[in-house]
């Protein structure tokens, strides 16, 4: 069987510093370090920085008064800010710097007056966190469908902001029926949607033109890894988010020849091997190539806490 590997896959620049803050915080201040949610969505990660010493918690309230507290990549609401303020916390803030210059657009959005919408999936800590980073409404859009249904006059003056990990398609298809919808939409067309996440999902496009089979490793909850796999899906290949070696069915790769293997911005290197292990266990022999891709050379300073 020949596997390709996407190019690029795994690991962005945001997901590199979070887990280094966690790790310098650690080695600076010791055990334990909090960290509010999943640093970025991978149990693996989470269950490697828990035995270093890390504790992980969905709620301020369960961290004691002083307290070095880690805020995860996808970024909080002022109102959890505001909550470490109140109870002592040492924050050191892990959110990407991509998610905060949606944060700061969007606000600079309504004190212009624009009425915002973000484009997003509900629930998502990283909505919920911009969401809650922008004073005043803030009108949530999923689909196109949604666009329909916000109760605002056409000649509204409106502005967009979006998740950092959407589907580039889909979110042009919202943006066009804003664009329809409302006579002043202001907005930075897709360019919300992270460099990592438009740079993997180019190359799942071009690694399906000779895959059979896409696999992508990463968590169920991982927004832009599901991304990854609906792409394969989308271009009639059969797509399976994978966990890790130990979620491979063997049926899948009965008559398969060529399998596409990418990894989300949040699965580390170790999963990929695991899965290429795992395949090897299932139809023997594999042959092992990268596809030509883009090198990423973004990094992103650290915070002064753990510089
Ligand atoms: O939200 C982000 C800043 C992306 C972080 C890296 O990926 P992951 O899987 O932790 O988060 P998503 O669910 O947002 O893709
Ligand atoms: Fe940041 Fe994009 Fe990664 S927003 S954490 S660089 S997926």
């Amino acid at each position: 069987m020949q596997v390709i590997l996407a190019q690029p896959r795994g690991f962005c620049a945001g997901v590199t510093r979070a887990i280094e803050i966690v790790e310098r915080a650690l080695r600076r201040f010791g055990s334990p370090v909090y960290v509010r949610h999943e640093i970025v969505h991978n149990r693996h990660v989470v269950e490697r920085l828990e035995r270093l010493g890390a504790r992980f918690v969905e709620d301020l309230a369960a961290v004691p008064a002083g307290a070095v507290t880690i805020f995860s990549a996808h970024g909080v609401s002022r109102a959890v800010e505001q909550d470490g303020v109140r109870r002592g916390l040492n924050v050191v803030d892990a959110t990407c710097p991509l998610v905060t210059k949606v944060h700061v657009q969007g606000r600079r959005y309504q004190e212009q007056g624009r009425a915002v919408i973000l484009i997003g999936h509900a629930g998502h800590p990283e909505v919920e966190g911009t969401m809650g980073q922008i004073p005043g409404p803030v009108h949530l859009v999923g689909s196109v469908a949604d666009v329909a249904g916000l109760d605002l006059p056409a000649d509204t003056p409106v502005a967009y902001v979006t998740q950092t990990t959407l589907s580039v398609d889909d979110t042009k298809a919202i943006i066009a029926a804003l664009r329809e919808r409302f006579s002043d939409v202001a907005g930075p067309e897709t360019r919300d949607i992270c460099y990592a996440t438009q740079n993997r999902q180019a190359a799942v496009r071009i690694l399906c033109e000779r895959a059979e089979l896409l696999l992508v490793v990463g968590a169920a909850n991982s927004s832009n890894s599901n991304r990854l796999r609906e792409i394969g899906e989308e271009l009639g290949k059969p797509s399976f988010l994978v966990a890790d070696g130990s979620a491979l069915d063997p049926a899948w790769f009965r008559g398969v020849a060529t399998v596409g293997l990418t990894a989300g911005a949040s699965a580390p290197d170790e999963l990929v091997d695991d899965v290429l292990d795992a395949l090897r266990r299932i139809v023997g022999r594999v042959q092992v190539s990268i596809m030509d891709g883009l090198r990423e050379d973004v990094q992103f300073r650290l915070p002064a806490a753990v510089a």
